[in-house]
């Protein structure tokens, strides 16, 4: 039986020190890798290029999409100056997300979009960021805990027990996540619904209103839930390949 292929997008770094010193390195972190393969996926991470034809040829070829995380979104994307504590940004990155993320919706490829890439999923439809959650949303909330990236430090309130997060993944009403992320989604954008939300209100869990197609934006870290034994979380990766393979005949590969 062909596996379902899953298209896993990169991120680029310039290195000062260390065996690549003045070298860029192109790297995925290795947990959104390992939950496509335990979900029994075929993982193909897409480099990170502005070359549009290469993306759409990727884009042919995948049956589903994970954006993950990275740097942060440049400012002036969702019309904002640069403030002070808005962190290291790779404008090439953001590029490259949006017009992944625009083209799989378009055409209506399966996407889970992760921490950045659900802050990117945002601007590239029209909305905002809280720069610095701290400065701008004042929370007493720990959103910001690298150290701790497989423990659930923060819980969260599910509003849509029929989402498909929720349907996947069997978590209703109460959940308790991971966090590591300094910035978050300030203004939705329209074609986004809200699926959780953090105690301070911070948005966490999104879906499309179009209910025709899978799309799960997601601010904390689920493929390194997944790989650390939570099953339920593993499940939203499943499902996902699950729903790809129902779609298609596997009988004539
Ligand atoms: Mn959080």
């Amino acid at each position: 039986m062909k596996k379902a292929i899953i298209g896993i997008s990169s991120n680029q770094e310039s290195q000062f020190d260390g065996w690549f010193t003045n070298h860029i390195i192109t790297y995925v972190k290795s947990e959104a890798i390992e939950a496509v393969i335990q979900a029994e996926g075929l993982p193909l991470v897409i480099p990170v290029t502005n070359e549009e034809k290469l993306l759409d040829y990727y884009l042919e070829n995948i049956d589903g999409l994970i954006i993950t995380g990275g740097h942060d979104v440049y400012p002036m994307l969702y019309g904002e100056y640069i403030q002070e504590k808005c962190g290291e940004l790779y404008p090439k990155t953001d590029y490259y997300d949006i017009y992944l993320i625009r083209k799989a919706i378009e055409k209506k490829i399966p996407t889970i979009v992760i921490c950045r890439g659900m802050q990117v999923a945002n601007v590239a439809f029209g909305g905002t960021l809280y720069q610095d959650l701290q400065a701008c949303l004042h929370t007493d909330i720990k959103h910001h805990a690298p150290q701790e990236g497989n423990i659930n430090v923060h819980s969260l309130k599910i509003e849509d027990n029929d989402s498909i997060f929720s349907t996947l993944t069997g978590l209703k009403n109460q959940i308790f996540v991971n966090s590591i992320h300094h910035q978050g989604i300030d203004k939705l954008a329209d074609i986004f619904k809200i699926v959780g939300k953090s105690e301070d209100g911070l948005i966490e869990i999104i879906e499309l209103k179009s209910n025709d197609q899978f799309f799960v934006g997601i601010q904390f870290h689920p493929e390194i839930l997944a790989v650390y034994d939570q099953k339920a979380m593993l499940n939203l990766f499943r499902g996902m390949i699950y729903y790809i393979e129902k779609g298609r005949d596997l009988t004539s590969d």
